[in-house]
């Protein structure tokens, strides 16, 4: 039974429509996707998001200690949305030794960390057994640190590197140390969109299929859309479409994560970047779509935690972690820290009427803060948004 103001939020038909799809499961077209892309109701789309947000993950909201490493920017693209790449002749070009890296890896160990998340430039020159002795280094300081490192992109430029396929690579790799995939440089999978913002870089097809690859070998990764630039709403929404036809096929992704544009020293910086609204829409419409994802993520980093705690009642159920330390969205112009305190999430997670829970890199639960309930079913409270007393009293110190 809808209360009145749900019955109100869903005034449009075509939302009624969406909605009876919802809660049926039954799985929602492109046109529904399209549909969603034109409602202007932040509370409509929250509401829709919530269903299967609730119904795959209680009340529940995830974090990870986790620390970032960019181990280089040395890049051999020059993607024009990137202001992280850089040439050897820059000032802002730089690259981490081995040694530098286990010492960052080895002091967040101390602070509780079970997860390494790496990613950097397609580097000019170093070799691939450089990649395998880097993983060997950082699994040596503990064997249960898990190494989520490389995008596709960088997976295929390793096999370029290396003069191995796909699968080699990857079998290699995960001999070193490697244990998920991360989700990057997927961009917008349309060619038409790669072909202004990242012209020469891998297609669509080769981004997928390394994460096909990998995932027939067992493995998991995460994967992500760049939104907010020159694309349009079909071109996103043929991207998640595409992510859902290989989550069908493997079921090897475990989280889907939207990167806002952030426009500051790139080429793209004539654009402006997508808003607040934009951004929770877009969490809600890939919750409400990706109905075989079982996890949407809302990384802080380039939302902000203001954002992201409101987030978790726009389909989100996940922050990502600690960090620790980022450059990509820094240098593209981020005001947000460069870390967060397990404790400033929890605090984030609680405020906004959810479970905080300690995830690992699989969202396998660690811990739950001593004095949390287990996660109970969600009531009708916590279904309807504007109805959460727990993030109206407690908002304003988020
Ligand atoms: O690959 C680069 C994107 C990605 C910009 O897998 C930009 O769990 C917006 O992939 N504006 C790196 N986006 C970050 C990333 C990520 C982050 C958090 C979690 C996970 C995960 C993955 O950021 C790049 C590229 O696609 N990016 N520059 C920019 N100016």
């Amino acid at each position: 039974m809808l209360t009145r103001i749900q019955q109100k939020l869903l005034a449009d038909h075509r939302l009624q429509e969406i909605h009876a799809k919802v809660e049926s499961e039954s799985r929602l077209t492109e046109e529904d996707a399209m549909r969603l892309y034109e409602v202007r109701d932040l509370n409509a789309l929250a509401f829709l998001a919530s269903i299967p947000r609730e119904r795959k993950n209680g009340n529940k909201a995830y974090y990870i200690l986790n620390r970032h490493i960019n181990y280089s920017n040395l890049c051999i693209l020059s993607c024009q949305f990137c202001s992280f790449a850089k040439k050897k002749r820059d000032a802002e070009a730089y690259e981490f030794t081995i040694e530098e890296m286990v010492g960052k890896a080895t002091s967040a160990l101390g602070m509780g960390i079970t997860e390494i998340h790496m990613v950097g430039g397609l580097h000019p020159s170093w070799k691939f057994d450089h990649y395998e002795a880097l993983l060997r280094a950082l699994k040596k300081i503990d064997p249960r640190l898990h190494l989520k490192t490389f995008t596709a992109i960088e997976i295929l430029h390793l096999a370029w590197m290396g003069k191995l396929n796909v699968a080699e690579t990857l079998e290699q790799l995960h001999a070193a140390g490697l244990d998920s995939l991360t989700g990057g440089g997927a961009e917008i999978f349309s060619q038409r969109v790669r072909d202004q913002i990242c012209r020469g870089k891998e297609t669509a097809e080769e981004w997928l299929d390394v994460h096909r690859t990998w995932h027939r070998m067992g493995g998991r990764s995460t994967c992500t859309m760049l939104y907010g630039h020159v694309e349009t709403i079909a071109e996103r929404v043929d991207h998640l479409k595409r992510l859902r036809a290989l989550q069908d096929e493997t079921r090897g992704f475990t989280a889907f994560i939207p990167l806002p544009f952030h426009a500051e020293n790139n080429k793209l910086s004539h654009i402006p970047e997508p808003t607040g609204f934009e951004n929770l829409r877009n969490l809600a419409i890939a919750r409400l779509y990706l109905d075989n994802f079982d996890h949407i993520k809302c990384y802080w980093i380039n939302h902000s935690l203001k954002l992201a705690q409101i987030s978790l009642s726009h389909g989100v159920d996940d922050l990502d972690g600690t960090v620790l330390e980022e450059k990509i969205y820094h240098m593209a112009g981020a005001k947000t820290p460069q870390e967060q305190t397990a404790s400033e999430l929890v605090k984030a997670i609680r405020e906004a009427g959810r479970i905080p829970v300690q995830r690992d890199s699989l969202y396998n639960e660690i811990a739950r803060p001593k004095d949390e309930k287990p996660a109970a079913a969600p009531d009708e409270t916590t279904l309807s948004p504007g109805h959460n007393p727990a993030t109206e009293s407690n908002l304003a110190t988020a």
